[in-house]
């Protein structure tokens, strides 16, 4: 609660005493636009009050929410740090956050279990992994809920996604096989962060009784399928080219063991054509297919079946249309 009256030239009361609700801080209130104004700073909040001049009942009281935005200057061991003000320089001593970390959850049904690189070795592309991050002193346990960012280093392995559906988690959506850093970092605190390796392990699956490799990716590579044989491997694409280690693998291209000469015929799902990407083309070639002008067989039909419902069908074109726009990626 706060006090106030009016007083003369000599210090001398001159009319009753006010009272109105808030604090009084180290700041001297001064008199703008007729008014008297002063702050109070208490955590990141600032409440602005005014007091007209020209009648002394009317008050004003205006908060300010998170009115610093502190940054820190210094830490010590325990987390207690000097902080400043990026906008108006102001410093004070607080505890803040001395560690970060980002957990990482699968959901399986409505449950979550808490993964990471060591326990979890079976993240494909189009899974979802859920999200969130904890900020704490570690000396007083005390959480925080600083603003803090997420930086990815590549964004072809994994992408953020806001919370959805009022969920209180964020995700990140798995897009390809590969390794990406995903760094949390307290935007209070450049130097507090946490690094998670995501790592995403390449997948096909080598049927040695079909002799067919199939459930890889698009964008794998020659070496990715050789990465999978214990011996040398030739790749050979669809017109009989030997492919080098970096060229991409589609459907129908031919790997054989050269020390066994047993051949395996590639089949990536969505590459209807073979021309190792999967796009409107493909979706073209489903529908020549669909209305008999020219019908799909062997490993192309394969191909072509991406919801796996032993048919081919404009579903199969829709599925294909959703991972061109990148809506839903084409897996396993
Ligand atoms: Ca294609
Ligand atoms: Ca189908
Ligand atoms: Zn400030």
């Amino acid at each position: 609660m706060v006090n106030y009256t009016k007083i003369d030239g000599d210090g001398n009361q001159t009319g009753k005493i006010y009272e109105m609700s808030g604090d009084l801080s180290d700041c001297v209130p001064i008199a703008v636009n007729g008014k008297l104004v002063w702050y109070v700073c208490k955590n990141d909040d600032i409440t602005f009050y005014e007091i007209n001049l020209a009648n002394l009942t009317s008050t004003n009281k205006t908060e300010v929410a998170r009115g610093h935005n502190y940054k820190v200057v210094t830490m010590d061991e325990k987390g207690y740090a000097t902080v400043r003000c990026r906008t108006c320089g102001h410093e004070t001593q607080r505890e803040t956050a001395d560690t970060i970390y980002l957990k990482l959850y699968m959901k399986s049904g409505n449950n979550f279990y808490g993964i990471n690189q060591y326990t979890y070795q079976d993240l494909k592309p189009g899974d979802r992994v859920y999200a969130a991050v904890s900020m704490y002193n570690s000396t007083s346990s005390k959480a925080y809920h600083d603003k803090y960012t997420i930086e990815i280093d590549d964004k072809d392995v994994v992408q953020y996604c806001d919370p959805q559906n009022g969920e209180s988690y964020f995700s990140f959506v798995v897009k390809k096989f590969g390794s990406a850093n995903i760094t949390v970092r307290s935007e209070m605190n450049d130097g507090l962060y946490h690094t998670y390796q995501f790592i995403v392990p390449f997948y096909c699956y080598i049927n040695s009784a079909n002799k067919t490799i199939s459930s890889f990716q698009e964008g794998t590579t020659v070496s990715d399928i050789a990465g999978k044989y214990t011996g040398p491997v030739q790749v050979k694409d669809t017109n009989d080219k030997v492919l080098d280690n970096s060229s991409k693998v589609g459907t129908g291209y031919k790997v054989t063991e050269q020390e066994t000469g047993k051949v395996y015929t590639t089949i990536l799902r969505g590459d209807v054509n073979g021309d190792a990407i999967i796009d409107v083309l493909d979706m073209e070639a489903i529908q020549k297919s669909i209305l008999g002008i020219s019908p799909l067989t062997g490993v192309y039909e394969q191909a072509s079946d991406i919801d796996k419902d032993d048919q081919i069908s404009v579903l199969d074109m829709e599925a294909i249309q959703k991972h061109v726009l990148g809506i839903e990626i084409i897996s396993r």
